[in-house]
C-alpha cells in the first residue's frame, strides 16, 4: 500500500470528508495540517497553491473531490455499479455547489452578524434548503443515499450537514429523514471513533 500524506489546514472544510473515507476504510495516513502562518511560505512549493493535497508516495494529487473519489475506491466505497457511481460523482458536484457559495460567505471579510444574516437571508433559502429538501425526500424511502450499502455519498452529505448543524443547530430538525441519516452515518463505528478523537476545530 502507498504511504499516504494529507496536507490541509486545522480545519474540517474540504479535507473531512477524506479523513472520514480514510478512517472508514481502516486504511493508515499522516493528516497533516498546516498552520495558517506558515501557509505563505508552504504555498510557493505546493502543486496549485491550495489545499488539500494528497501525497501518494512521492506524487501529488490535487482537488478535493478527486482525492476522495481516488480514496474512496480503496476503501470500498465507491458503487461497483458505473450508474450508481456517477450518481455519487453528481451528488458531490451538487453539494460541492453549495459547499462553494458557503466558503464564499465564510472567507467574506463581513462580521459575524452578518455572515449570520446572509446565511439566514441568502444562503439557506436559496441554496442549502432546496439541497436538504431534496436529500430527505430521496433518504425517506432508501437506506443509504446511492445504493443498498454505504457509499461516500452517504458519509459526504454527513460531512456537510455537520457543518449546517454547527451554523445553525436547528436547521436539520425540519429534514427528519435527513437528519436520521446522518446519525446513522456518525455512528457507524469508525466514523463514531474519528470524531470522538478528531481535534477540536470551528469548522
Ligand atoms: N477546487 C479545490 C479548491 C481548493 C481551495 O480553494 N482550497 C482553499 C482552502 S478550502 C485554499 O487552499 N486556500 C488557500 C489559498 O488559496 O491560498 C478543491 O476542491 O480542492
Amino acid at each position: 500500500m502507498p504511504e499516504y500524506t494529507l496536507i490541509y489546514f486545522n480545519f474540517k472544510g474540504r479535507a473531512e470528508i477524506i479523513r472520514w473515507i480514510f478512517e472508514y476504510g481502516d486504511i493508515p495516513y499522516t493528516d497533516e495540517r498546516i498552520a495558517w502562518e506558515d501557509w505563505p511560505e508552504k504555498k510557493k512549493d505546493t502543486m496549485g497553491g491550495k489545499l488539500p493535497v494528497l501525497m501518494v508516495d512521492d506524487v501529488a494529487l490535487t482537488q478535493s473531490l478527486a482525492i476522495a473519489r481516488y480514496v474512496a475506491k480503496q476503501a470500498g466505497l465507491v458503487p461497483e455499479d458505473d450508474l450508481q457511481a456517477a450518481y455519487c460523482d453528481a451528488l458531490a458536484d451538487t453539494v460541492n455547489d453549495v459547499v462553494e457559495e458557503w466558503i464564499k460567505l465564510i472567507t467574506s471579510g463581513k462580521t459575524e452578524e452578518d455572515k449570520m444574516e446572509e446565511f439566514n437571508e441568502v444562503l439557506y433559502p436559496k441554496f442549502l434548503e432546496p439541497l436538504m429538501t431534496r436529500l430527505d425526500n430521496r433518504l425517506q424511502e432508501r437506506e443509504w443515499f446511492i445504493s443498498d450499502k454505504v457509499t461516500w455519498g452517504d458519509l459526504l452529505i454527513t460531512t456537510v450537514m455537520g457543518l449546517v448543524r454547527e451554523t445553525s443547530a436547528s436547521v436539520l430538525d425540519n429534514f427528519p429523514a435527513l437528519l436520521a441519516h446522518v446519525h446513522k452515518v456518525e455512528d457507524l463505528p469508525k466514523i463514531k471513533d474519528w470524531i470522538e478523537k478528531r481535534p477540536e476545530t470551528n469548522f
